[in-house]
């Protein structure tokens, strides 16, 4: 036993261990299908803490019985545990990793991804205007949304992490309308580990480096960010419109970029056009993304 003299505890003695038990956990119904498998409403007994049911998100993860991929699983869970908070991304809750199927607890965000949002706004706004007092986008909810999409992404590169996945249908809504990001592929940067189990490449948000030499650093996450401003913009359209995957490749490479969407700001148009800049270099950092975001809500009412 310990004695008050006992030197060293171990950080694991100390921090409360992230593994949940599952007879803590109650699945609810699906809410659909994620890159490695179903993910889950449910509900957590005395979760992180806390007291009584709590609801959260359950991603089941298939096929982790094979050594490559339990590695990976592994390594970026170690990420995950580490991260910390942040209101604008969707916070890791704890996982069960006893048997299979491993899950990953995560905080459960009801309004849907932001995709959905924006798509859903485009119908109501065929039939009124913008400031109709309906549920309906005003272009600074619109700033607002890629403003927190910003803020989250400052947090997570600042944590040295790189999404690769980085689009609107990665990012969730919350009831009082806060965008999370969501599914982070959690690389870090400089690691070697590629995702073997993508087969379904995002070659409509992807940089030339990414595309032709698989380089993903968070500059190439800037890139994507442009073409999420992009899809907001649009209330979700797909962006490189009439275009194939293929098409969209070379044109990319070949200097090609997507013209400035009706109804958007100028302001608007050169960051997005910035994020789109060859030179991964000459692409803003997400801090710089973020106050320019900032400066243009200031002028919207
Ligand atoms: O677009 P959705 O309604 O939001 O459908 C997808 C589905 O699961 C597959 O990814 C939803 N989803 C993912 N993570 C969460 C979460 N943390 N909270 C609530 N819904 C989530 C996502």
């Amino acid at each position: 036993s310990k004695t008050e003299d006992t030197p060293d505890v171990a950080y694991e003695d100390v921090k409360p261990s992230s593994e949940f038990p599952r007879n803590q956990l109650n699945i609810k119904e699906k809410l659909g299908q994620g890159e490695f498998g179903s993910v889950y409403k449910a509900e957590a007994w005395k979760i992180s803490g806390g007291e009584g049911v709590k609801t959260v998100a359950v991603k089941e993860l298939k096929g982790m019985s094979s050594p490559t991929a339990s590695t990976a699983f592994f390594k970026e869970l170690t990420v995950l545990k580490l991260l910390g908070t942040h209101p604008n991304v969707v916070s890791f809750l704890g996982c069960c990793t006893d048997a299979e199927p491993f899950y990953l607890l995560l905080e459960y965000v009801s309004g849907g991804s932001l995709q959905s949002n924006l798509r859903t706004s485009r119908t109501q706004q065929t039939y009124g205007n913008l400031h109709g007092g309906s549920k309906s986008l005003s272009s600074r909810d619109l700033t607002k949304f890629a403003w927190d999409v910003a803020k989250g992404m400052t947090f997570l590169s600042s944590k040295k992490i790189i999404h690769r996945d980085l689009a609107s249908r990665n990012v969730l809504v919350s009831a009082d309308r806060t965008c999370k990001v969501s599914d982070f592929g959690f690389s870090r940067e400089g690691d070697e580990y590629e995702r073997t189990t993508k087969t379904r490449l995002p070659i409509r948000w992807m940089a030339p480096e990414s595309l032709f030499h698989r380089k993903y650093t968070t500059k190439t996450d800037v890139w994507a960010f442009g073409v999420l401003l992009w899809e907001i913009v649009t209330l979700g359209a797909t962006p490189y419109p009439g275009m194939s995957k293929r098409e969209v490749m070379d044109g990319v490479q070949q200097g090609y970029r997507m013209d400035k969407p009706k109804h958007c700001d100028a302001k608007l148009y050169n960051l997005m056009q910035s994020c789109w800049e060859v030179d991964p270099a000459r692409r803003p950092e997400f801090r710089k993304i973020q106050r320019t975001l900032d400066s243009l809500m200031e002028t919207e009412h």
